[in-house]
């Protein structure tokens, strides 16, 4: 195995899934806290005609998980500590915006919050692990939504410069590597969560749906993205010139095969690639917008225009590196309409593909497809690469000797990172593997803990109840024996 000395293996989770304490120290709530999954169109708020403005109302019938998660907040000492068990040396987590700027727009930081991250991040140096931060997984701060309709608004960029500001310099000497927006790409899947964008409802027009958005305004956040994660980059070189700063997207939408080698499907699997990742991908890495968007933007009816001095920005300012999360892939013909959920886009079956996770997700499990996916990714952006999410979610429960034999998750992270190797053989410049979910976290798409990623397990339920104790899988001890390798137990 070709693994360089200091290839980063580790994990990754995100503060909403993980840390719970949503409304502890001052936090206030972000978009997540206010749905069961983020793949659910029907958040937590109501639009209050007396104030012509959204307020929070969550539904007292719903169980919001994320609300306690599986206690992070007050137990990460002990998580990161079975991390280092496995010989971890980095981690991926993300810092709730919400716990530094509790509403997003306040002129001063939230001393408790910051506290509460300089402590984390301090634990997991002490423990050997190069901390990766994500500045935000889906956590924009509600109140951005309510109050400015999140961000199709400029204003946003002065609240997250505001925001990043503070993070870089106060964690700048802890934390090297960071990643501006988790999955960004998906903003037009879902632009509540993803887009952090709230069309501000006219209050009479009672027939769009709670939470619903305009194509324009998701162009508008696109097109505020882009500026954003522009100002990100050249904010932390300024702070720091040794900061490394990526974007994270969701490259699942990388591995996309044309159905036959009729011409017409190659194209749109060109389209889909471009529709899905390269669109965000190639502003982020080639400080470019592309100019195929022209005619996205005239069939879409929107307007959308970058200024002079905005196109300079973008140009001089890409990120230092690629990250991106691989699940899946996918097959397209000309008559498929994609679908899709946080594993990625999903087309057609892949009869080739025997492999797949068990029900009731049932994901197909394609390593060569991260072997391609890091190619291609390579090949167009010529960066440094970081594996930042791949896994496997399934229904587990403890057995009787206190233990789950998880043999498909032992399976699939052997496979995938296999390909990994021969990716780097091929020549791509791979950092790391950052495992998603290597403790029970809950779910992002439906909301549930039933969903189960971990090398570690996590006494939680779906209906809430549990002890929240940790147990050790089987999966931890074949990934401590493949981290120990740097990856050569998997020749045998
Ligand atoms: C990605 C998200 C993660 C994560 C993962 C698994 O899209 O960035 O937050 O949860 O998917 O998805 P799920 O939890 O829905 O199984």
């Amino acid at each position: 195995m070709v693994f360089p000395k200091d290839f980063m293996w580790g994990g990754a989770i995100a503060a909403n899934q993980y840390e719970g304490a949503w409304l502890e120290d001052g936090k206030q709530p972000n978009v997540t806290d206010v749905l069961v999954g983020i793949m659910s169109r029907d958040p937590g708020i109501a639009w209050n005609s007396k104030t012509g403005k959204y307020e929070l109302a969550l539904d007292p019938n719903k169980a919001y998980l994320s609300h306690t998660a599986v206690d992070g907040y007050h137990r990460y000492k002990e998580d990161l500590e079975l991390m280092a068990g496995m010989g971890f040396n980095a981690f991926r987590t993300s810092i709730a915006w919400g716990r530094i700027f509790p509403n997003g727009d306040e002129e001063k930081p939230n001393e408790a919050g910051l506290a509460f991250y300089d402590n984390m991040f301090s634990c997991m140096r002490e423990l050997g692990m190069e901390p990766v931060i994500t500045l935000s997984h889906y956590e924009t701060p509600l109140h951005l939504l309510t109050e400015y309709g999140g961000w199709s608004n400029p204003k946003l960029i002065e609240f997250w410069r505001r925001y990043v500001t503070t993070c870089f310099e106060r964690f700048g000497s802890k934390v090297k590597y960071w990643l501006t927006f988790n999955e960004v790409n998906a903003l037009f899947r879902m632009p509540f969560v993803a887009g952090g964008v709230l069309t501000i409802k006219n209050p009479a027009n009672t027939s769009d749906p709670v939470g619903s958005t305009t194509l324009q305004d998701q162009w508008d956040a696109y097109h505020n993205f882009l500026v954003a994660n522009a100002q990100t980059v050249k904010i932390a070189h300024q702070i720091n010139p040794e900061l490394k700063v990526g974007c994270m997207l969701t490259c699942s939408g990388v591995a996309i095969y044309p159905h036959n080698c009729d011409p017409a499907n190659i194209r749109v699997a060109l389209e889909a690639q471009r529709n899905n990742v390269f669109y965000f991908g190639d502003p982020f890495c080639l400080g470019i917008v592309p100019t195929y968007l022209n005619k996205r933007w005239r069939e879409d009816g929107v307007t959308v225009k970058f200024t002079d001095d905005e196109l300079e920005l973008i140009r001089k300012n890409t990120v230092d590196f690629f990250s991106f999360s691989y699940y899946r892939s996918t097959v397209v013909d000309t008559a498929i309409n994609l679908g899709g959920d946080t594993s990625g886009l999903s087309g057609i079956d892949n009869p080739f593909l025997k492999d797949k996770a068990p029900q009731p997700w049932g994901w197909p499990v394609d390593p060569d497809g991260l072997r391609y996916t890091l190619n291609v990714l390579y090949d167009r952006y010529h960066l440094p690469l970081l594996i930042v999410e791949n896994g496997v979610g399934l229904d587990e429960n403890l057995g009787e000797d206190g233990t789950i034999n998880d043999d498909f998750r032992t399976h699939y992270i052997e496979e995938h990172i296999k390909n990994v190797g021969l990716a780097i053989d091929d020549g791509v410049d791979c950092r790391g593997y950052l495992y998603w979910g290597p403790i029970d976290v809950v779910s992002a798409g439906t909301g549930e803990m039933k969903k189960r990623y971990g090398f570690v397990y996590v006494d939680r339920f779906n209906d809430g109840h549990g002890t929240l104790d940790r147990a050790i899988k089987q999966s931890y001890y074949r990934y401590k024996e493949i981290i120990e390798s740097n990856g050569a137990c998997l020749e045998q």
